[in-house]
């Protein structure tokens, strides 16, 4: 791989060496990462990228089209057999524009929408007033409990009752919980809303069948396909058969233009890949190593938000440790341990500085890393948090970190001859 950038480009080739290596030696754990197996790269990579197109298969706007017909074709046909969906858009190009495609289709200016609040779990895309859906459309916010650390269903009814919006959005980016869809979805037909999950962080687990899909119950489910799915960085969108005509539309011309090939191609062999063992027993283990730490981390009285997970993260209040999520994540990555600063549920630092770091197990474990390693680096952390000033704790704990990491191959050797 770069054989022809590292010849016409030597300074960029070794930038990208770089980053490989500091993959290769870093223990990953935020929970939005993981990594993409061989082939995911090699179609990302493919002559694919040449192809500009838009339309749908047997309905494009430019010529040349019928190699990407098949391609779409057999991608969709994969995704809808994966995920047992009675429809699938797969063109979208991120969890992002897989948001915006479902706001195109249903949704006008001004129409009102019941979301999760961002620093209790939900996404930027959801409404938050730094995104620009927040200036389109009349969000109102449903939270957590502040007992549970749970979403609060009556919360969400009582609001939605009272709001009447067009759309309930669940689904987030640092809930460690299963989501009740059947309650959300019986909420937005009590008051005539369309229902719409954001399935992005559980994608692969959903594909896996190791925790229970949103698709049987909500009209929309959106997600991108990174994640647990370990694809390549691009979005897909669910629909009942019922608004396939209206979501393609919504998509194209609706919300997005030319399709992105190339990354097409790649998550086609990996609607493929997350129907194996292979892939179902890494998901398997991702949870066992997630509720494995969140329990090792408990023992030593660290405060995990909810009293655990039921996926791949969980979130952790330090408020107790007396550190910032801020100054753990700096911390940490300087000990090469890479999780991301958090806001927790009710928290009342500010979003850069925030109280908590949230922590995810896909990527090390896709290296093979089971509980025993997490102990071992709930131990690092635990060194870490009582001493994230001490120089010498950190560099005890980088080499620790990149003894144990060496031992579990970030790519096969080879790989990338
Ligand atoms: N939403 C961001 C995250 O969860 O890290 C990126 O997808």
């Amino acid at each position: 791989m770069l054989k022809e950038t590292r010849r016409t480009d030597p300074e960029l080739a070794q930038i990208v060496d770089k980053e490989l290596i500091r993959q290769e030696k870093c223990i990953e754990m935020i929970a939005s990462e993981s990594t993409v197996p061989v082939p995911v790269m090699e179609l990302s990579g493919s002559v694919f990228t040449n192809k500009t197109l838009e339309g749908y298969p047997g309905a494009r706007f430019q010529a040349g089209g019928e190699v990407a017909d098949e391609m779409e074709r057999l991608a969709v046909s994969r995704a809808k057999e994966l995920f047992g969906a009675e429809y699938v858009n797969i063109q979208s190009y991120s969890g992002s524009t897989a948001n915006y495609s479902v706001f195109a289709t249903i949704l006008k200016p001004g129409d009102k929408v019941l979301a999760m609040r961002l620093d209790q779990g939900g996404h930027l895309t959801h409404g938050s007033p730094a995104n620009w859906t927040s200036t389109m459309y009349n969000h109102t916010f449903y939270g957590c409990d502040p007992e549970t650390g749970c979403i609060d269903y009556e919360e969400m009814e009582r609001l939605a009752k009272e709001v009447k919006p067009k759309l309930i959005i669940c689904g987030a980016s640092s809930y460690p919980r299963l989501i009740d869809f059947k309650r959300v979805a019986e909420i937005a037909e009590s008051v005539g809303a369309y229902s719409m999950c954001d399935m992005a962080h559980v994608a692969g687990l959903v594909a896996a069948k190791v925790i229970p899909s949103p698709i049987p119950y909500m009209d929309f489910v959106t997600s991108s396909t990174t994640k647990t799915f370990c694809s390549a960085r691009s979005g897909m969108v669910f629909c009942k058969e019922k608004y396939a005509k209206e979501l393609n539309k919504g998509t194209f011309p609706g919300a997005l233009g030319s399709i992105h090939l190339h990354t097409m191609a790649a998550k086609c062999w990996s609607f493929r890949y997350a129907a194996t063992e292979e892939f179902h027993d890494i998901m398997v283990q991702v949870v066992k190593n997630a509720q494995h730490m969140a329990e090792e981390l408990m023992k030593r009285d660290y405060t995990v938000v909810s009293g655990g997970t039921d996926n791949h993260l969980l979130v952790v209040d330090l408020r107790n440790k007396n550190v910032t999520g801020r100054q753990m994540q700096t911390a940490l990555d300087s000990a090469g341990i890479s999780v991301n600063k958090q806001v927790v549920p009710f928290d009342t630092a500010k979003p850069h500085i925030t109280s908590g770091i949230r922590i995810g197990l896909t990527s090390v474990t896709q290296r093979g890393l089971k509980e025993d390693a997490i102990t071992e680096i709930v131990d690092m952390i635990d060194r870490v948090v009582n001493a994230p000033e001490d120089e010498a704790v950190i560099a005890e704990v980088k080499a620790r970190a990149e003894e144990l990491i060496s031992k579990y191959p970030l790519y096969p050797a080879g790989a990338f001859a």
